[in-house]
């Protein structure tokens, strides 16, 4: 049975999802659901009423992150290599994931839900939070340049995971009016570059969904 990816044209989430299942060449069906859920029957699901999850022939897995890398464990061969396997160039990608949630995403996110998210709710935007999240980030992407003049992604001379667990939430910022990705030359060259990737240009041209 096609894997099935519960998501949401509005989530970032959802995308990353659907971008690596492009990227590995698996194909899907994406069920547009709602974002909010707390229904029982949904919470069997995800427990925390979000979306994605995936339904892989009846095994159930939600957490973004999580459902990329049990994709990529499924189907080593296929698509683009996307996880290193020796044991140091695993670790080093190991730590750039973390990077990604604890240096990035959680400021990004926070500018996100200031910037994009209150105002689609109608809800007043908190500016001074949105720009310590902006400061913050801005900090961060001081190492990043760093860490990409030497490199020409993450963990590497080769594209990985986390390089495109950046990109949804990113875009988002940028889409509001945030250039912060662009005022560092070799960070600048890595986000154009992720950018283009066919894989995210396929999810977000699918403006009314993100289905296949
Ligand atoms: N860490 C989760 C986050 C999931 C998440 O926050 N999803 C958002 C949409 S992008 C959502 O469902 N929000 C509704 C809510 O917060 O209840 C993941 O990566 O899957």
């Amino acid at each position: 049975m096609v894997l099935k990816l519960y998501g949401s044209r509005w989530s970032p989430n959802a995308k990353r999802v659907a971008m690596v299942l492009r990227e590995k060449e698996v194909p899907f069906e994406a069920i547009e659901v709602d974002m909010l859920h707390s229904e029982a029957e949904y919470l069997k699901h995800q427990p925390f009423g979000e979306v994605p999850y995936i339904d892989d022939d009846g095994f159930i897995l939600y957490e973004s992150r999580a459902i990329c890398r049990y994709i990529c464990k499924k189907y080593p061969n296929r698509g683009t290599s996307l996880v290193p396997t020796a044991l140091k160039d695993y670790a080093l990608f190991e730590q750039a994931a973390s990077m990604e949630c604890w240096n990035f995403d959680v400021h990004v996110s926070v500018a996100v839900l200031e910037s994009v998210i209150k105002p689609a709710l109608g809800k007043p935007m908190n500016k001074t939070n949105y720009m310590h999240a902006v400061q913050r980030l801005n900090a961060r992407l001081e190492v990043y340049d760093e860490i990409l003049s030497r490199q020409r992604y993450l963990c590497g001379n080769e594209i990985s995971l986390v390089d495109l667990f950046h990109i949804p939430n990113a875009v988002e910022l940028e889409e509001a009016g945030c250039d912060v990705l662009h005022h560092r030359p070799n960070l600048s060259r890595w986000w154009k570059e992720l950018l283009v990737r066919k894989s995210w240009k396929n999810v977000a041209s699918r403006i009314e969904s993100y289905r296949v």
